[in-house]
């Protein structure tokens, strides 16, 4: 047994040479299911977070052949869901495409669906292209078009197809499985005639609870999660460009603005919070870094993000992480159009457990050396 890879120089750091002697001591705490605290105390106590995973662009023009060929060799019956993961060469043994979040890409032909199943994980689904995709949670439907956002809260009935009439779908799921697995939380039950009635009028949590900065008087909620389950494209992007208009934006994400409960004003669910940020042609971003992790998938136009000093180039329905403190600046590369980033975080669990922690990279003028390129 070797320690002293965990040795570090520094007072108030552990720095215990090995000896015979320590060593067969070692040898009898470990029979007692014990060991000593300074064998392991650097590892267990870094200076600052040190992220399992790695930064990971997932092309969709190299993954999307491979998702619709899914179609032919399962089906959605056998396979429960018909899905792609996202795997990060970090995390592979707990299923994560960063940190403690899962993500996937689901297919859909016309006419299919899944069953109807609830689970202690929250999850979500940002569509990426196809016709006639819906979603029932709890009994609202809700149909869903390219850039729409829509939760599947912890603990909800919920079921996706799409419409006999439409057009084979393709969408990313983002759930928070590895974070509830690795809390040993995890319940999963399917639904006892594996389909849900819709008994609620389609898209009634849009009527209800869609209308910008108005809230109904008759109606309560008290669940933890948002009461509104859609988010639209059409007037999220309308009021990301409003809004540019009036002001600034950040040097690090220009235009970003988080989906919320619109009875609290917070995230939309317990452990998953979202966010579209919209970057003005020729925006060139600072680096920061920041605690917690960060998918995004690219809604809107063509750039590049800097990671821990990696150069990823993006493209439109492109997916990308960011590791928790990890340095990271985005780029867009049109000088005529716009870009939007999608993006789903574990924000909800840093912040109320105290744990976000923010910081800007002060040399190079905010920005990072890039160490590899991306190819384009
Ligand atoms: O539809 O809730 O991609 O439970 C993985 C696990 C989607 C879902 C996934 C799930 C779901």
């Amino acid at each position: 047994m070797k320690h002293d890879n965990y040795r570090e120089d520094i007072a108030g750091r552990a720095d215990v040479a090995d000896t015979p002697e320590l060593v067969a001591y070692y040898q009898q705490l470990t029979a007692l299911n014990t060991g000593a605290l300074w064998t392991v105390a650097n590892k267990i106590e870094p200076w600052q977070p040190k992220s399992a995973s790695v930064p990971v662009l997932w092309r969709y023009r190299e993954l999307r052949e491979h998702v619709l060929r899914s179609v032919a060799l399962v089906t959605p019956e056998k396979a429960g869901r018909r899905v792609i993961y996202l795997n990060n060469p970090g995390r592979q043994e707990v299923a994560a495409a960063v940190g403690w979040l899962y993500s996937g890409l689901q297919v859909m032909h016309p006419g299919e669906a899944a069953s109807a199943h609830a689970h202690s994980a929250s999850a979500l689904r940002f569509i990426m292209e196809g016709r006639g995709a819906y979603t029932i949670v709890d009994g609202h439907k809700m149909p869903l078009e390219a850039n729409d956002f829509v939760l599947t809260p912890n603990g909800t009935w919920h079921e996706h197809g799409v419409e006999a009439d439409g057009a084979t779908c393709i969408w990313q799921d983002g759930l928070d499985i590895p974070l509830v697995n690795a809390l040993e939380a995890g319940f999963y039950k399917v639904h006892p005639d594996l389909r849900q009635p819709v008994t609620a009028p389609v898209d009634d949590s849009v009527a209800l609870w869609g209308a910008a900065a108005l809230r109904p008087h008759h109606v309560g909620w008290d669940k933890p999660y948002s009461p509104l389950f859609k988010y639209q494209w059409g007037p999220t992007y309308e009021a990301l460009c409003r809004a540019a208009q009036a002001c600034e934006g950040t040097p690090y994400d220009d235009l970003l603005m988080h989906y919320t409960n619109p009875v609290t004003g917070g995230h939309v669910m317990p452990t998953i919070g979202a966010s579209m940020q919209r970057l003005r042609p020729g925006f060139v971003g600072k680096a920061h870094r920041h605690t917690g992790s960060f998918i995004y998938q690219v809604a809107k136009g063509e750039g590049y993000s800097v990671i821990d000093g990696q150069r990823f180039d993006w493209r439109e329905r492109d997916i990308f992480c960011v590791p928790s403190w990890a340095f990271h600046e985005h780029v867009n590369l049109s000088q005529h159009d716009d870009a939007c980033l999608f993006c789903f975080n574990d924000l909800p669990v840093m912040q109320s457990l105290s744990l976000y922690y923010e910081d800007a990279l002060l040399e190079n003028g905010g920005h990072q050396v890039i160490l590899s390129e991306g190819k384009a």
